[in-house]
């Protein structure tokens, strides 16, 4: 490629890993452009640190208003921007609420990436702009090995899943296709203080600040024994950015390699405020000192059950430790460690921060 201009185009740039990435790519000098939605109330408080009036001379960060779902918008951004490296991180991202939402989901993720391609074609910018897709690990669904690497068979457990297999299979033929640079990042999950606060590490660690500070009783969780591999978002943007500085498009498994529960998060989370959860009995309990004794903090809620579970996730990344010499910095206790810090200092500074989830209610 004779292209040596750096201009990304970000889909779901008000997302966790959005808002990494384009701090990632305007430290490495690039123009960065963003794709978000239009909200009703303010939804771009993860990026508003790297907006600059765009009247200021040199800023290098716009955003667009667009929708996945709108392919005469995207064609028209594409066109208007002329990227040379474009990052699909925007989809309905939430496996439970994918079973609420099948229909949508399978419009924003499966078709989404197919509108994202097409305007490529379209346009004629095969030869000019790279193409990563955010695919996840949730595509091993029901898992075939463990663990599971670029070669592991998929079999998807939800609707956000299966919308993510046609991502991943429709980025594997436009490049096979049309000789598209596209890739696919397989991603196991990755977790920080940005992540969206219905994922399971978040609601826990925002949890552990509130019941740490008096303003929550009560955690309810959904499967506690579902096995995760969790690393730090911002290990993983970086991946993402090294796939495509490759010169071929292909597919990479990005992952930390190693497996906890549930239930080891909380664990994790919980002792960061000085909380050891005895899980014997009914519930869960507080091993206190003194007076305090045992308080129930956590308990489960079937409610939070999945029609279909992805029982266990272990990512074997060495492909990209070849190849994009990437491995990831961040360790499991580090990012709880972060993310209930950051929590508590959230709460801190929010006045309006009494809200009780989980209160005994007396009639
Ligand atoms: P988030 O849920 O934090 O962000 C999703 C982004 O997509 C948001 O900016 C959201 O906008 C945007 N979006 C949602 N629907 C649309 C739509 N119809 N059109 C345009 N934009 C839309 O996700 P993450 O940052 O955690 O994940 C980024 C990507 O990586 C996603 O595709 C996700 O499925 C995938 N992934 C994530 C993993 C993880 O562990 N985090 C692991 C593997 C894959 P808004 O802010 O307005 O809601
Ligand atoms: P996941 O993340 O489904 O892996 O998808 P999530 O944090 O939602 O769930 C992880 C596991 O925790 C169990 N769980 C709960 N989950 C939520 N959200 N809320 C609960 O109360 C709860 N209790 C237990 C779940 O059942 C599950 O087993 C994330 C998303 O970022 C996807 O977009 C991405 O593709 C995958 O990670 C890799």
């Amino acid at each position: 490629m004779s292209d040596h201009r750096k201009v990304a185009l970000v889909t779901g740039i008000t997302g966790q890993d959005g808002s990494y990435l384009a701090e990632l790519l305007l430290a490495k000098g690039y123009e960065v452009h963003g794709i978000k939605r239009r909200s009703s109330s303010f939804n771009t408080g993860r990026i508003d640190h790297l907006y600059h009036d765009r009247h200021v001379p040199g800023a290098s960060f716009r955003l667009h208003h667009g929708d996945l779902t709108d392919a005469t918008n995207l064609i028209r951004i594409m066109g208007q921007v002329q990227p040379t490296e474009i990052y699909n991180l925007g989809a309905q991202s939430h496996v439970a609420v994918s079973f609420e939402t099948p229909e949508y989901t399978a419009n924003s993720d499966a078709l989404g990436t197919l509108r994202m391609l097409e305007a490529i074609r379209i346009l004629g910018m095969g030869k000019t702009a790279r193409f990563y897709q955010a695919s996840t690990s949730e595509l091993y669904g029901k898992v075939q090995a463990v663990p599971q690497d670029e070669t592991t068979p998929f079999y998807p457990r939800s609707p956000y899943a299966a919308a993510k297999l046609y991502g991943y299979w429709i980025v594997v033929n436009y490049r096979e296709a049309y000789g598209i640079h596209a890739s696919n990042g397989i991603l196991f999950n990755h977790e920080s203080p940005r992540r969206g606060e219905t994922f399971v590490t978040r609601k826990i660690t925002r949890a552990v600040a509130a019941i740490s500070l008096g303003q929550q009783d009560c955690l309810y969780l959904g499967n506690l024994d579902a096995r995760r591999d969790w690393g730090h978002a911002r290990d993983f943007v970086d991946g993402m950015w090294r796939i495509l500085q490759q010169e071929q498009g292909d597919d990479y498994v990005l992952a930390t390699g190693e497996t906890y529960t549930v239930r080891h998060f909380c664990e994790l989370a919980f002792a960061e405020v000085g909380i050891t959860i005895d899980w014997r009995g009914e519930g869960v309990s507080e091993t206190g000192t003194g007076k305090e004794a045992r308080k129930v903090v956590v308990r489960v809620d079937p409610a939070y059950f999945r029609p279909t579970e992805v029982d266990l996730l272990i990512g074997n990344a060495a492909k990209a430790k070849r190849v994009l010499d990437w491995s990831h910095t961040v360790k499991l206790p580090e990012l709880a460690s972060e993310m209930v810090a950051a929590d508590i200092a959230e709460l801190r500074t929010t006045a309006d921060s009494s809200h009780r989830i989980c209160q005994r209610r007396q009639a």
